[in-house]
């Protein structure tokens, strides 16, 4: 067996962590947003589901241009959630119960209402000035051609100094610049800080970004980033047992081995989105609606699976911030809503790696549909006045925001079937979706069928199945666009997982039961079908040798 498996740093490959968007997890002082008492009230809750730390978006002191990832000083907490002084509390209480504090950290780039930012505009012999990176150019007349993530040129005219700063996201988010050591120095003595403070371990904002080299017009991947994620790691996290989880769109297996390389000099695991992506249509925008193709994500898993295999260590997920609801992309969010939330669960948890449970997702909550106006993600804003402009239709704009607006993912925890679902008592800053009376987490908690407890269930088995952790992966029957079946095979057990991916009965492959032992977990209450996938049906089987 893997030795690196059985140290105790690597705490985090048993785990399951909790991601909590802090602005619409709880509210307690009903001004309609989430905040860190709301958070504190539900670690009872998150610790009924078995998990072991809660990533929590960020709540530093923010002027919210994107919901905090603007973060104007990272050793304080915005008023919005709180103050520094609940934050203690939190760490203490979630401490108290066994459970992990994973902070966001926003590295690539700050708020423009940052100190550091707000000095650096000043004037070019500013002391620093050389912390963003700029370049000289006329007003009008950007230095390239570079677009910002959100839309439209990544380049900010600044008068004071005559050059323009980089921003890969808003314009209220300047990019940081890395090559200067004092930058890099600044940014460890935080982290440490939060150290200190008790944190558990950090996940890092598009951590690929931070070595952008502008004028190749280059943001990922650049030619200096794995020599200062290995300085950062040598500063802040060897030796310690912190969970690092660096967010990576453009990672490969091949650069997920740089990142979660088991000697440690990295980070503790990659968080990437190829599997993601599969619906988006080749060289498009993410807004061009596809759809998914089966076979496409086996590939990507089973790529994944056995490239990392004892080399590197990779997050396993459905949903985040960013992302919709995994229901309403690729199962059902009507008849099967539940079946295929618990589906997703199972294909999901029996891989090797460290799965991420988004908040509402054990509920198998859903996107929505809004009016136009109604939305409030600067991404979305972003792109209805930008498409209005370039002539398309309200009705055109909103297709493209139903099926992958990141305000989908955002929408209000559904508490109980109260009023706003007992996320706030006052107007919430983002509608609560309509369906909370019949999804929330009241009545779930007390089903013994609900996905809440199938998610509680699948949590537990990985705990307590070595093979999900080291065993080997195959594919069962590749070729098959409805069904995805594959086995993980340790010296002591076998696990096989069969699901069905459509919303119809479908022939159950023979093959799967090769090896297969018993029936561990299924998601319909009663006995299987033989020869029979029903709509979204998912069989777990175990065998111990
Ligand atoms: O996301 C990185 C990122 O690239 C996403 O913005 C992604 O491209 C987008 O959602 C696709 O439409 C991180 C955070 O998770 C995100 O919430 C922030 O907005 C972004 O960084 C900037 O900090
Ligand atoms: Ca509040």
């Amino acid at each position: 067996m893997d030795l690196a498996l059985n140290n105790h740093n690597n705490w985090w490959k048993k785990s399951v962590i909790y991601q909590i968007y802090p602005r619409s997890f709880c509210d307690t002082n009903g001004d309609g947003i989430g905040d860190i008492p709301g958070i504190i009230s539900k670690l009872d809750y998150i610790q009924t589901l078995g998990v072991d730390a809660v990533w929590i978006s960020p709540m530093y002191a923010s002027p919210q241009d994107d919901n905090g990832y603007d973060i104007s000083d990272y050793q304080d907490i915005d008023p919005t959630f709180g103050t520094m002084d609940d934050m203690r509390v939190l760490l203490k209480e979630a401490n108290n119960r066994g459970i992990k504090i994973i902070m966001d950290m926003v590295l690539n780039h700050t708020s423009d209402e940052h100190a550091w930012f707000l000095e650096a505009k000043q004037s070019r012999d500013n002391p620093k000035h050389d912390w963003y990176v700029w370049r000289d150019g006329e007003p009008g007349t950007p230095p390239n051609e570079m677009c910002s993530v959100f839309g439209g040129s990544a380049w900010e005219w600044v008068e004071e100094c005559q050059q323009y700063y980089l921003h890969q996201f808003s314009v209220k988010q300047p990019d940081l610049n890395w090559d200067n050591p004092e930058v890099r120095e600044a940014l460890y003595d935080m982290l440490q800080w939060w150290v200190d403070q008790g944190a558990g371990g950090f996940r890092l904002d598009v951590i690929d970004q931070i070595a952008k080299e502008p004028d190749r017009m280059v943001t990922a991947e650049g030619t200096m980033l794995h020599t200062y994620v290995k300085e950062m790691s040598e500063r802040v996290f060897r030796g310690t047992d912190l969970v690092t989880v660096g967010e990576a769109w453009s990672a490969t297996p091949e650069t997920a081995r740089k990142w979660s390389n088991p000697d440690g000099s990295e980070l503790s695991m990659v968080f990437q989105f190829e599997h993601i992506v599969l619906d988006q249509l080749p060289g498009q925008p993410k807004w061009d609606v596809g759809s998914l193709k089966l076979t496409d994500l086996k590939r990507v898993f089973g790529k994944w699976q056995h490239e990392l295999n004892g080399s590197g260590w990779n997050s396993l997920f459905w949903n985040n911030h960013d992302v919709p609801r995994i229901v309403s992309r690729w199962g059902d969010d009507g008849v099967y809503r539940e079946q295929s939330a618990k589906m997703f669960a199972t294909v999901l948890y029996g891989l090797q790696g460290t799965p991420y449970l988004y908040q509402g997702e054990e509920l198998g909550m859903t996107n929505t549909r809004y009016a136009i106006d109604e939305y409030r993600d600067i991404e979305t804003v972003n792109l209805i006045a930008e498409r209005r402009a370039a002539g398309y239709s309200d009705e055109s704009i909103l297709a493209s925001i139903y099926a992958k607006g990141r305000d989908n993912g955002r929408t209000p925890m559904q508490w109980d079937a109260s009023c706003n679902a007992g996320f706030t008592s006052g107007e919430p800053w983002l509608k609560v979706n309509p369906n909370y009376a019949q999804i929330n987490a009241a009545e779930q908690l007390e089903r013994a069928d609900s996905v809440l407890n199938h998610y509680r269930r699948l949590i537990a088995l990985r705990k307590r199945e070595q093979v999900i952790l080291d065993g080997s992966y195959e594919d069962i029957l590749f070729d098959r666009e409805d069904v995805y079946a594959y086995r993980r095979v340790s010296e002591d057990a076998v696990l096989t997982v069969a699901a069905n991916f459509t919303g119809n009965e479908v022939e159950f492959p023979a093959e799967v039961l090769e090896n297969a032992g018993m029936l561990e977990l299924g998601n319909y209450a009663d006995s299987p079908i033989n020869g029979t996938l029903r709509p979204f049906e998912a069989r777990l089987y175990l065998k111990k040798n």
